[in-house]
């Protein structure tokens, strides 16, 4: 039996009931950049505020400046009543997802808090977001047969190791199901999302359907495949709207189906049908330079944050540029406005496996992940390679050896 509280959020909830959907709003809060695997569908590095899917934002947020612009949406848009963390990465890769969920229900009890993850790190952190007060969780699954979803992610990242192909969709379907299991046990509402990728899963989704059904899933959503470019199924078709309605037509006679998705942003604000995004964006964060104008911008958070820039320093005691990139174990992340810098989080790496060859290459590559919210990246020293794949990522590089302080910001 459901308890009334969840009764009367599910009532207000414009994605688990078709009924609020015109009437509440809900809002992406892009707090988690990192992500643990990679699909094949998706391609965070293509940022847009033109642009609507998951996986894109205009901007990311420390846990702080998130819970303040919850304060601004909630007065401007009254019919707020769910506050989610959906990505611009996954959710649970990412500290700052469990931080922006307290401050949020300390400062604001009566929203409903919503998290959408791929479940890899479910299991372990079932209980960490029913104890936090999250009632209202997706997971992404996209196979229950390894051998399928081994076509749907080249990569999953388990116990600081990298996995691809059958292998890493193992350990990620694993998780899913017991993380899924979990949390329906807590008495949480679980909706399962899943991908239709003509040609990969369409054929499998209806028994994956009565899989997640089986657990106590409360609903399924059945997203269409989004062809993005620079992602190995940029040259996938999408499923036509009539491939979609006849498939969820089929597994409705086993489960619950979502019906007014919206594929929504990372940071989307708003009713489902009004995507008010743009507004409540910080001007000049649009990594692509193609945001929102002076007169649409949010004025409490644009003070906060005008020319904010990300830096990431190279050290081993907060202190002092004294690393190299690549052999860094710890780089110190600040904020950078108004000449202003703000340490906002420390970023530890994995530094014991194996740095030759193609591992090193790996080793960088997940540095530069781990730093994908960074626009400068500061260190005593950096090798060719290393500083090629950061360039080409957007990012300005820098050499600088010495104390993180005045000098080291000034010329940022
Ligand atoms: Fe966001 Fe998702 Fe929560 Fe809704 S979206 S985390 S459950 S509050 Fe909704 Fe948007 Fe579809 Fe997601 S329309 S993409 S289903
Ligand atoms: Fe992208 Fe989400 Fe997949 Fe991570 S889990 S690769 S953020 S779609």
């Amino acid at each position: 039996m459901m308890d009334k509280d969840l009764e009367d959020a599910l009532v207000k909830h414009p994605c688990y009931n078709e009924d609020a959907h015109k009437k509440f709003a809900r809002m992406h809060l892009p707090v988690a950049p990192k992500c643990n695997i990679q699909c094949n569908y998706c391609n965070r590095k293509f940022d847009c505020s033109n642009e609507s899917r998951p996986g894109v934002t205009s901007e990311l947020l420390t846990p702080e400046e998130a819970v303040d612009k919850v304060a601004v949406v909630k007065e401007k848009i009254p019919e707020l009543s769910v506050v989610a963390v959906a990505g611009p990465g996954d959710p649970l890769a990412n500290e700052e997802t469990f931080e922006t969920m307290r401050l949020v229900r300390e400062r604001f009890p009566d929203l409903t808090l919503c998290v959408s993850t791929n479940g890899l790190a479910l299991p372990e952190n079932a209980q960490k977001l029913y104890d936090l007060g999250v009632r209202f969780l997706t997971v992404t699954m996209n196979a229950s047969d390894p051998a399928i979803g081994g076509s749907v992610y080249s990569m999953v990242r388990s116990d600081g190791k990298k996995y691809s192909g059958r292998e890493g969709a193992e350990i990620l379907l694993k998780n899913q199901l017991e993380g899924v299991r979990k949390c329906v046990a807590l008495g949480m509402m679980v909706k399962i999302n899943i991908v239709m990728i003509p040609g990969i899963n369409d054929g499998h989704i209806p028994e994956l359907v009565k899989k997640v059904r089986s657990l106590g899933v409360y609903i399924v959503n059945i997203l269409p495949l989004i062809p993005v470019e620079g992602t190995a199924f940029s040259d996938r078709r999408a499923p036509t709207p009539e491939e979609r309605m006849r498939l969820m037509d089929l597994c409705s006679l086993d489960a619950k189906m979502m019906r007014h998705c919206r594929q929504c942003r990372a940071d989307a604000v708003g009713l489902l049908d009004d995507d008010r995004s743009r507004e409540f964006v910080r001007l000049g964060s649009c990594r692509t330079g193609c945001g929102p104008s002076k007169e649409n911008s949010m004025p409490q958070i644009m003070k906060i944050d005008a020319d904010s820039t990300r830096v990431a320093v190279a050290t081993s005691d907060g202190k002092n540029v004294d690393r190299g990139f690549g052999n860094a174990s710890r780089f110190d992340v600040y904020s950078l406005s108004n000449n202003e810098p703000k340490l906002i989080r420390t970023v530890d790496v994995d530094t014991t496996r194996q740095v030759v060859g193609d591992s090193h290459k790996e080793h960088i590559e997940d540095i530069a992940d781990l730093l994908d919210d960074c626009t400068v990246i500061v260190a005593k020293e950096i090798g060719e390679m290393p500083s090629k794949l950061l360039k080409e990522r957007g990012k300005t590089v820098r050499i600088f050896r010495g104390a993180i302080g005045k000098e080291l910001f000034r010329t940022q």
